[in-house]
């Protein structure tokens, strides 16, 4: 008798008659991995694969990029420009040259009134580089706002912070092929399979080829510390103790390589005196994590050949952020780990372009790295652009977290917010909600139309969106690649750069200045800014063409070079003006909103593989939304069973600030005391977070906060989420 599939229909693959494969890069993380879109006859794209030369992905692609095409014609996409005087009135159709006639009119009067500062402008990490550059320009040279920041704060800004404190300049120094180099990885708060599946991939291939020891410190038994040889669950907030505690261990047992900190560090003393307060033994009761395991890992770490630390928001979305980032520099400075194959401080990025805003928006000074405070900068910027030095400021201005802030005390007036959506991603909803109400005028650039912010909105400007343009990402490891315009513009949508562009054509300085029309030719001028020998964010040695044909170069690639560099900092010389980096002592301060009785659970928020951000993209993608359709919460079996909570019931999640209605789901990956919701849904965790700032970053603490858990009605709730789901 014949079993199996015989006389089943075969699996049919159907043709999907593929003419033509256009290169691009992701538009989600920022891994950066290289994409082909399949076009069909009738030019519409129709499937995505990895490409195979790429150095970064290997022919390789998670479950967000593999879809990717599906995204030009999703749900709420953006097709026409509106505009209403109040934001509780009917929008109405306006032409794009009527819509900047009215920005530019509206931002000058505001300007007029209130004075220059008195209009933010808020952009992102998920435009194109020629975007950022563009954007900067027009924002500090011709509007000449000084509030102009990014979600970046969210984001990067302690890792930037960090790394400009340790070393005098941002940029990671290391890249993804220190894996095949290391003896001894620590991963802080970084859920790699989850949140960069592509760089877990290229990790666990090299741990595959040569066994090293992997150690995940995180409160949660993530699916990469399932992977680990050491899990650290640490308490909260409290890796800079643990990070100081590790130096403690590292210089008490004289592991320490005292060649290169004679040789490249200044700080020494004073860094010694302050880790010798954090003995294993006092730290352990603040981090949670034993003193034999603080040992045994600082030996390990200082004893590996090569050791290296990567990092993601468990470090940079605290109030000691900054401070962690500097922990970890410093770890990797005693043990001489910086700049060497396999010995390196690598922040992971987290959008496709964050490393792009950082190098070029001028968000937090001038383009290339440069700061507003140095008056070299200022006058070789204005010198380049065509215009006054005087009219940039001499310091920068509100952070992305400060600007609401100032909107809601009534400073700030007019909001251009462009590709960042604040109504889902900010701490504490409510109040940025109201906050929006407050403004006078408020312009949301972004691809949907249906993005919660467009509710408060004067004005919805619809942008074209990833692969629908041309230009450049950076990504994780400094990696410069191509983005190419494989789909043309959605309805009326425009790119930003030519958003950017046509606004510019309404400020006086536009007549002095140059904003050229393409991508490359923006891209030309960049590379004019960044040359210099003492320059690392140098990409003077790259092209368009270049670019694509190696998948992707990183910086610096100087003029005349055929590869860019793969790590900074090689021969131990930093940006600080005696060349040396920074040992810098960390006092932790316990500032958080901790658990108590009327509040007894930890709230931790973050992410999950299928969705990316508030869900504008995967949310209307067939696959990624299946995985997870429904706002949810992890909650400990043991603490569910003592709340008398069942799994895959609706409860109330209650904290000072607001509440959310979450379904459960028990795992034992989350500790008793704590609680975890993916951020990714509307009126949800952002509800229920306080986002204490880090006092260097401004960046929030999304990941600390108390909630009480309440039973409800489970009929009403599961109406009201089919209801908020059919929203
Ligand atoms: N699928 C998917 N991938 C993404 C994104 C996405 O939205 N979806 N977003 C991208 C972006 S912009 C970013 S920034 C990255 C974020 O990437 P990750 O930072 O890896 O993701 P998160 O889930 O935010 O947080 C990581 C971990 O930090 C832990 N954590 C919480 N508190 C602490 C603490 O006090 N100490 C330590 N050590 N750990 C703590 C959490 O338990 C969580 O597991 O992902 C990028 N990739
Ligand atoms: N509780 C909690 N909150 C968090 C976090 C957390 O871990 N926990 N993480 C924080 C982090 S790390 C980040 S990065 C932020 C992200 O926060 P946001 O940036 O505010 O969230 P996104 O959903 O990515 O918003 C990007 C917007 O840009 C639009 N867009 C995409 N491509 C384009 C384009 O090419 N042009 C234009 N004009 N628009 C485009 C999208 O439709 C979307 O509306 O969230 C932060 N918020
Ligand atoms: S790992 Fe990141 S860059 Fe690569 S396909 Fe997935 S989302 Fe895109
Ligand atoms: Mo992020």
């Amino acid at each position: 008798m014949l079993f199996g599939r015989k006389k089943k229909n075969p699996i049919k693959i159907a043709d999907k008659e593929i003419v033509d494969w256009k290169y691009t890069t992701c538009g989600y993380c920022s891994t950066g991995c290289s994409i082909e879109v399949g076009i069909n006859k009738q030019g519409k794209a129709v499937s995505s694969r990895g490409v195979a030369s790429a150095d970064v992905n290997r022919g390789k692609l998670c479950v967000k990029g593999i879809f990717e095409h599906e995204l030009f014609d999703t749900a709420g996409r953006g097709e026409t420009p509106l505009y209403r005087d109040k934001y509780i009135e009917d929008f109405r159709e306006i032409s794009w040259d009527d819509a900047f006639d009215t920005m530019a009119e509206k931002f000058k009067a505001i300007q007029e009134k209130y004075g220059r500062d008195s209009v933010a402008v808020i952009s992102t990490g998920q435009i194109l580089t020629e975007e950022f550059y563009t954007l900067g320009k027009l924002t500090r040279g011709a509007i000449g706002t000084n509030n102009y920041d990014g979600n970046t704060t969210l984001c990067m800004a302690s890792a930037v912070s960090g790394y400009k404190r340790s070393f005098g300049a941002d940029g990671p120094p290391g890249c993804y092929e220190d894996f095949e180099h290391t003896d001894c990885l620590i991963a802080f708060g970084s859920n790699l399979p989850e949140q960069h599946p592509i760089i877990y991939w290229r990790l666990k291939e090299a741990m595959e080829k040569r066994k090293f020891p992997l150690i995940v410190v995180d409160p949660r038994v993530t699916m990469l510390a399932q992977f680990a040889d050491m899990h650290l669950p640490i308490t909260p907030g409290t890796d800079v103790v643990l990070l100081n505690s590790l130096a403690h261990v590292i210089l008490d047992e004289g592991l320490e390589d005292a060649e290169y900190i004679n040789a490249h560090t200044n700080g020494y003393e004073e860094f010694k005196a302050l880790v010798a307060d954090y003995d294993p033994i006092t730290a352990a009761k603040i981090c949670g994590i034993d003193e034999d395991t603080i040992r045994n890992v600082a030996r390990l770490y200082a004893k590996a050949g090569a050791a290296m630390s990567i990092w993601t928001m468990g470090i940079n979305q605290s109030t000691h952020g900054s401070d962690g980032v500097v922990g970890v520099n410093n770890l990797n400075l005693i043990t001489g780990n910086i700049g060497k194959p396999g010995g390196t401080s690598l922040s992971i990025t987290g959008q496709c372009n964050a490393m792009g805003t950082r190098e070029w928006s001028s968000c937090s000074g001038l383009p290339g790295y440069r700061y507003l405070e140095n008056p070299e900068d200022r006058a070789e910027i204005a010198e380049f652009w065509g215009i006054d030095k005087e009219f940039f400021p001499k310091k920068r201005g509100l952070f992305q977290t400060d600007i609401f802030p100032a909107i809601e005390t009534g400073q700030i007036k007019a909001l251009w917010l462009v590709a960042s959506n604040p109504m889902s991603s900010l701490p504490n909803t409510e109040r940025i909600r109201k906050t929006l109400e407050k403004l006078e005028f408020f312009v949301v650039q972004d691809a949907y139309s249906d993005v919660e912010s467009v509710h408060y909105a004067n004005m919805y400007l619809p942008a074209s969106i990833w692969a629908e343009k041309n230009g450049c990402f950076t990504n994780t490891e400094r990696r410069v690649n191509r983005i190419t315009n494989v789909q043309p513009p959605y309805a009326n949508s425009k790119p930003d750069l030519w958003i950017f562009n046509q606004l510019a054509k309404r400020f006086n300085h536009y007549q002095q200045m140059n904003f050229p029309e393409t991508s490359e030719e923006v891209f030309e001028e960049m590379k004019q800014l960044s040359k210099g020998k003492e320059r690392n964010l140098d990409i003077s040695g790259m092209s368009y063409e270049k670019i694509e044909k190696n998948g992707g170069l990183q910086w610096p690639c100087r003029e005349g070079e055929e590869q860019g560099a793969q790590r900074l900092y090689v021969d131990g010389k930093f940006p600080y003006a005696d060349g040396k980096a920074k040992l810098i002592p960390l006092l932790f301060a316990d500032n958080n909103e901790r658990p108590d009785n009327e509040f007894p659970f930890w709230l931790n928020t973050g992410r999950v593989v299928e969705h990316f951000h508030t869900r504008t993209r995967t949310g209307k993608m067939g696959n990624c939304n299946k995985y997870s359709p429904t706002p949810y919460m992890e909650m400990n079996p043991d603490a569910a069973d003592d709340q008398g909570i069942e799994h895959m019931s609706y409860v109330r999640v209650v904290s000072r600030r607001s509440d959310a209605v979450v379904m459960v789901q028990l795992t034992q990956r989350i500790p008793y005391n704590m609680v975890f919701i993916p951020f990714h849904f509307h009126d949800c965790a952002n509800r229920l977070t306080l986002g204490l700032l880090d006092p260097y970053s401004r960046q929030p603490a999304f990941k600390q906060n108390a909630v009480r858990i309440e039973k409800i009605d489970q009929k009403e709730a599961a109406q009201r989420n089919v209801e908020a789901r059919a929203f």
